[in-house]
């Protein structure tokens, strides 16, 4: 079965304490269980971690590298200023999926530009912890492209 690591980046343990306006109710928590039935449905394993730290987050890219088939990012503010994480990302060279639940382009200038996109096969953001899901979809749907099973 094919593990997709699904990494999130500062601050992501906070959802569901404060701003529910901008990042919903659903804690991280929530969003693990989310994943984890979405990827039982689609037959993938998955390695749920959050970390606040910028060289945590590449060890785990590099990590990924070994160990898994394909990312889904949510490097969360790390998204906008880490050329650590887009070149870890460049070097790891799996399927990247990068997700934000907020949409970063309708927010201040500085969250318009992510680095992690350039490294990324396609990009969710906007539509909360479902975003996490449909990453999932997509992996699937790239990895079972990559094997030559058709996709639905
Ligand atoms: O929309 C997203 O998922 C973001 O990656 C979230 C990051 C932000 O820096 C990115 O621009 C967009 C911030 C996550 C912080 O989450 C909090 C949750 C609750 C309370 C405070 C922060």
């Amino acid at each position: 079965m094919a593990t997709v690591f699904i990494l999130n980046g500062p601050n992501l343990n906070l959802l569901g304490v404060r701003d529910p306006a901008v990042y919903g109710r659903d804690t991280l928590g929530d969003i693990e269980e989310r994943c984890l039935r979405r990827a039982a449905a689609l037959k993938l394993e998955i390695d749920f971690r959050q970390t606040n730290h910028e060289g945590q987050l590449v060890d785990w890219i590099q990590e990924a590298r070994e160990s898994a088939d394909a990312i889904i990012l949510n490097a969360g503010a790390f998204t906008h200023t880490s050329l650590a994480v887009l070149d870890a990302l460049s070097a790891a060279d799996l399927p990247v999926i990068e997700v934000h639940l907020s949409n970063i382009f309708r927010r201040e200038r500085f969250r318009h530009h992510s680095y992690v996109s350039l490294a990324a096969a396609g990009v969710i953001c906007g539509l909360g912890a479902q975003g996490y899901e449909l990453a999932l979809e997509a992996v699937a749907r790239l990895l079972a492209g990559r094997t030559g099973e058709t996709s639905q």
